[in-house]
């Protein structure tokens, strides 16, 4: 998608900095770090968000979190526990239009977000 910037990150067109890359995904620390550790996990594919995968993406989204389970060892962040973000068009907080997967830690979340 042309003016997409995790589009462009994927194409290397935008650097990042990067925590993982396959053929299907890339990692990258946010830019507005929310936690000690703040990852996006992006599928490679331009996909608007869940409610737009058709077919054989959902088997997409199964390996986005065998990923993210990978980088959370990783990073151990799986000690202590971490959380998972995905948000979702304008009242869930969605800034950029390209599906992506928060990975926050090294710090104690709160509940409920806001
Ligand atoms: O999350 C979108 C996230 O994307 C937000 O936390 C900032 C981050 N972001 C935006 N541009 C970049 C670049 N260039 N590098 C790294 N991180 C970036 P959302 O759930 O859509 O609000």
């Amino acid at each position: 998608m042309e003016n997409c910037i995790f589009c462009k990150i994927v194409k290397g067109e935008i650097p990042c900095n990067k925590v993982y890359e396959d053929d299907k995904v890339i990692a990258f620390n946010d830019i507005n770090p929310e936690a000690p550790v703040h990852v996006l996990v992006v599928p490679k594919t331009h996909i608007k968000s869940i409610m737009d995968l058709s077919g054989d993406e959902h088997q997409l989204i199964s390996h986005v979190f065998k990923v993210i389970s990978e980088i959370a060892k990783d990073l151990k962040l799986s000690e202590k526990g971490f959380r998972i973000v995905n948000n979702i068009g304008e009242d869930g907080g969605q800034t950029v239009p390209h599906i992506h997967f928060h990975i926050l830690g090294g710090r104690s979340m709160q509940w409920p977000p806001g």
